[in-house]
C-alpha cells in the first residue's frame, strides 16, 4: 500500500492536473466565446474519429488530430466514417474559417463550414488536454477536458509572419518547423522574403545566374543558399496541408544587389555616350563604348539598405522581371505575390512611380494580386492591391484614398527582429526595443493614423534576419512573441487583456518546453 501511495503521489505531482473547468483552458489566440458546463469528457483507448460530411481532406484532418493525440496517450485513434467519440464535422462548404467545439461527457464535436475551419478546430482542441498531450511517448495519465461549448471566429482574415531567407538562408526543414508552430497559433499566410541586396534564394530557370552567383553568400559571408522550384513547391504543399498560404516576395526596384551581381545589364548605366549619332559615318563611332553595358555589382554582405536600384528604363529589367513573376506564380497557387517596393533611396521619385506600377501590371498579367510595403501606396495602386504598413502611416493613408486596404506590420509592434530590451543577445532596436506585453497591447484597427478597421487588410509579424542564423536564433526572437501577434490579429481588440494572456502564454510555454521549442522566458509572464 505504501508503494502504491509513493508512486501515486509521484504521479500526482510529476503531471500537470487535468482542468476542471472549460473557462481555465488556456487557449491562444483566445476564442470569441467559451461557455463551460459541468462534467467531462475522457479520451480512452477504444476512442475513435469519425468523419461526417465530406471534402477533399477531410479524412487527412482526421489524420491530423489522431496523429498529434497518438504519441502521448499510445492511442491508436482510428478515423473512419463509423459512429465515433470524436467528430469532425463538415457542415457546409464555403470559406469561412469559423468553428465550433462542443464537449460532453460522451463525445466531442468540432463543426465547421471548411476544412480550415476543422482544422483549427482540432488546434484548440489539442490545447485543452493537458500539456502533457504535447509528449513524444506514452505518459500514464487520464485525457480529461472539460464540458462546454466554444465558439469561434477570426477578427482578420490574413494572419501572418514573414521570414527573411535573404539576409541569411533558412533551409527547408527550419521553414517546415516555423509552418508547424504557426499553425498551432491559427496564422494562415507565410510570406517569404525571397531576395534581397545579400541573397537571391530562389531558382528562376531563365535566369540562372541568380542562382549561381547571387544566392552564393548572405549577410556575414557565409555561404547562403536557395530553394529550387522543386523545394519551393515543397514548401508550399506543406504549407497548405498546414491551411497555410505562401507569399512570395521579390523586393525590387531596391534591395536588389544579388540580382545585380548575378546580372550588369540590369544595372543603371548608361548604354550609349552623348551625342548625335545619326550624322556620323562608319569609323568615327566607338563601338567599344556602344557595346559597354553596366558591370555587375560587388555580391554585398553588410547590413546596410537602401543603396541599390534596378534600371527603371530598361526594357531588359521588365523583361527580367516578367520572367520571374511569371516562373514564381507558376508554383504559387496562392493569391498574392509581394513586390517589395521598400527603402528604394537611389531610385527618382518618378522612376520609382513608373517601376511600381508597371510591375502591378506584370504580376496582375499572371494572375496575382500584388502587396507591396507602404512605399508602393506613393504609386498608383491597382484596386485590389495592398499596402504593408511598417511605418509611415501617411502612406497608409494613401494607400485608403485610393480605396486600398493595408496590412499592418507597424515595426514597433510586429517586428520579430527587434530586441526585447537592451540585453537581448540578437535583434536590432531601430524600431524600438519590443517586450512581450508592447507586441500584445495593440489594436490594428486603432494603431496607424486615420486607417480603421475596415482599411485593415490582416495583421503580420516579419522576422527579418540580418543577426539570426539558425533554428535557435529564430525561436528565440519569435516566440512567445508570435502567440501575442497571432492573438491581435485573431481575437477582436475588446476581448483581449494582458493578465488573462499572461497567464495562458505560461501554459504555451510549458508545451514549448516540451516540444524543444527554445523561447524567449520574458521576466513580464510567471512561466
Ligand atoms: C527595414 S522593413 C527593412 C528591412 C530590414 C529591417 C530591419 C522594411 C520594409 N525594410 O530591409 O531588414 O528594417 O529591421
Amino acid at each position: 500500500i505504501l508503494g502504491l501511495l509513493i508512486s501515486l503521489s509521484i504521479f500526482v505531482i510529476s503531471c500537470q492536473a487535468p482542468i476542471s473547468n472549460l473557462d481555465q483552458a488556456a487557449i491562444i489566440p483566445l476564442p470569441s466565446s467559451i461557455q463551460a458546463t459541468s462534467g467531462a469528457f475522457e479520451l480512452n483507448s477504444s476512442s475513435k474519429i469519425q468523419l461526417v460530411g465530406s471534402s477533399e481532406n477531410l479524412a487527412s484532418l482526421g489524420e491530423v488530430l489522431s496523429s498529434r493525440l497518438k504519441p502521448a496517450t499510445g492511442f491508436d485513434l482510428p478515423v473512419s466514417e463509423e459512429e465515433g467519440d470524436i467528430q469532425l464535422v463538415l457542415e457546409g462548404n464555403n470559406d469561412s474559417e469559423d468553428y465550433e467545439i462542443e464537449i460532453t461527457e460522451e463525445k466531442v464535436t468540432v463543426k465547421a463550414d471548411s476544412e480550415a475551419g476543422i482544422f483549427y478546430g482540432i488546434q484548440t482542441l489539442l490545447q485543452l488536454f493537458p500539456v502533457e498531450i504535447e509528449k513524444d511517448s506514452k505518459v500514464e495519465m487520464a485525457w480529461v477536458i472539460p464540458a462546454g461549448i466554444i465558439k469561434d471566429s477570426p477578427e482578420y482574415d490574413y494572419r501572418g509572419s514573414m521570414l527573411d531567407v535573404a539576409r541569411h538562408f533558412i533551409g527547408v526543414a527550419d521553414v517546415k518547423h516555423y509552418i508547424d508552430q504557426m499553425a498551432r497559433l491559427k496564422l494562415n499566410y507565410l510570406h517569404l522574403h525571397l531576395t534581397d541586396d545579400q541573397g537571391w534564394r530562389i531558382e528562376i530557370k531563365s535566369w540562372p545566374n541568380l542562382t549561381a552567383i547571387g544566392a552564393q553568400t548572405e549577410v556575414g559571408g557565409g555561404e547562403g543558399g536557395f530553394y529550387t522550384q522543386e523545394q519551393y513547391k515543397e514548401i508550399v504543399a506543406y504549407a497548405a496541408s498546414n491551411y497555410i498560404t505562401i507569399v512570395p516576395e521579390v523586393d525590387m526596384p531596391g534591395h536588389t544587389n544579388a540580382a545585380l551581381a548575378s546580372y550588369g545589364e540590369l544595372n543603371p548605366g548608361v548604354n550609349l555616350p552623348d551625342g548625335d549619332f545619326s550624322t556620323m559615318v562608319e569609323g568615327e563611332i566607338d563601338f567599344d563604348i556602344l557595346d559597354k553595358n553596366p558591370q555587375p555589382s560587388e555580391l554585398y554582405t553588410g547590413i546596410e539598405v537602401g543603396f541599390s536600384t534596378l534600371a527603371t528604363d530598361k526594357e531588359i529589367t521588365y523583361q527580367f522581371i516578367d520572367d520571374v513573376i511569371r516562373e514564381i506564380s507558376e508554383i504559387t497557387p496562392g493569391p498574392y505575390f509581394h513586390i517589395g517596393g521598400d527603402e528604394s533611396h537611389v531610385t527618382e521619385k518618378d522612376d520609382y512611380i513608373y517601376f511600381v506600377e508597371k510591375v502591378q501590371e506584370i504580376t496582375a498579367k499572371y494572375g496575382k494580386t500584388s502587396i507591396g510595403w507602404d512605399e508602393i501606396a506613393t504609386t498608383k495602386l491597382l484596386p485590389g492591391n495592398v499596402a504593408q504598413f511598417w511605418a509611415l502611416a501617411e502612406n497608409a493613408k494613401l494607400a485608403k484614398e485610393q480605396g486600398n486596404q493595408v496590412l499592418m506590420s507597424p515595426a514597433k509592434k510586429a517586428y520579430l527582429d527587434m530586441q526585447y530590451d537592451s540585453t537581448s543577445r540578437l535583434g536590432l532596436h531601430w524600431a524600438a526595443y519590443i517586450e512581450l506585453d508592447s507586441a500584445y497591447l495593440w489594436d490594428p484597427a486603432n494603431y496607424a493614423d486615420g486607417i480603421s478597421k475596415e482599411d485593415v487588410f490582416g495583421v503580420e509579424a516579419p522576422l527579418w534576419t540580418e543577426t539570426i542564423t539558425n533554428r535557435a536564433d529564430i525561436e528565440y526572437m519569435v516566440f512567445p512573441r508570435l502567440a501575442a501577434i497571432a492573438e491581435v490579429a485573431w481575437t477582436p481588440a475588446a476581448k483581449r487583456e494582458w493578465a488573462g494572456f499572461e497567464r495562458r502564454i505560461a501554459v504555451q510555454g510549458k508545451r514549448w518546453d516540451i516540444n524543444g521549442i527554445q523561447f524567449y522566458k520574458s521576466p513580464k509572464v510567471a512561466w
